[in-house]
């Protein structure tokens, strides 16, 4: 906590194009930040990072609390225009310039609502190890976007865990059970943010508010 009563919080976004990480984005940050559509290229080439602070989020002794959220944008893996090392040079530059004090989770955003391949899911693994270094399993969250397929399915979150590829209930374990399914999209920006924002930090508190250098 700084002298300003408030709670910083890093995040960063990784996962393929078009998995949901912008819009997961803007979600978080309750306001249309980062530029998110259907496109047959990848949309986002350039890392970025937008703040926003929600007042009122906690009180300590007696006093308001406010929880700044800082979350940086990625381009996906892969991508239309950069390839992977491209990619992975701008996210560990966007890193270390924009999160000097560290990143409290990486967000790994997975689509709900398609297969889940074993060499994907592989690959994604890898370039949030690559990206993250060896502590990523610590400082890294999975977000089921697309979740609300489950419930046109009539399928519960705790069954499409259990059906999930050896690959994906790894990459959970790994994690320590970290997992949010995004399943009201469509609800508003506001509310959504409020759900999003309080997994999160219960993940981040579990953590001791600690956070990964930059490797
Ligand atoms: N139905 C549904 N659409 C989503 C969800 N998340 C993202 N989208 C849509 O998927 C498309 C690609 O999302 P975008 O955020 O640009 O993906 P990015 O390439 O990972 O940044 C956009 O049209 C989003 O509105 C979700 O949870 N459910
Ligand atoms: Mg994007």
């Amino acid at each position: 906590m700084d002298d300003n009563n408030e709670i910083t919080i890093n995040l960063l976004l990784l996962g393929k194009t078009q998995c949901g990480k912008s819009s997961l984005g803007n979600s978080l940050l309750g306001s249309y930040e980062f530029e998110s559509r259907i496109f047959p290229q990848s949309v986002t080439k350039e890392c970025r990072l937008r703040s926003m602070r929600i007042p009122n989020f906690a009180r300590r002794m007696g006093k308001e609390l406010g929880l700044r959220l800082q979350v940086l944008d990625t381009p996906g893996i892969p991508h239309s225009s950069l390839n992977q090392d491209e990619v992975k040079t701008r996210v560990r530059k966007a890193l270390s310039e924009h999160f000097p004090e560290g990143l409290h989770m990486a967000l790994l955003v997975l689509r709900a609502d398609i297969p889940h391949c074993e060499e994907d899911n592989q690959h994604t693994v890898k370039l949030t190890e690559d990206l993250l270094g060896r502590d990523w399993k610590y400082f890294t969250a999975v977000i089921f976007t697309h979740a609300e397929t489950l419930e046109h399915m009539r399928m519960t979150e705790e069954k499409f865990l259990s059906l999930a590829p050896k690959s994906l209930s790894t990459l959970l374990e790994n994690v320590h059970g970290r997992c949010i399914f995004r399943d009201h999209p469509h609800e508003t920006l506001y509310k959504e943010r409020a759900a999003l924002a309080n997994q999160i930090l219960h993940f981040v508190r579990q953590n001791s508010y600690q956070t990964l250098k930059s490797i």
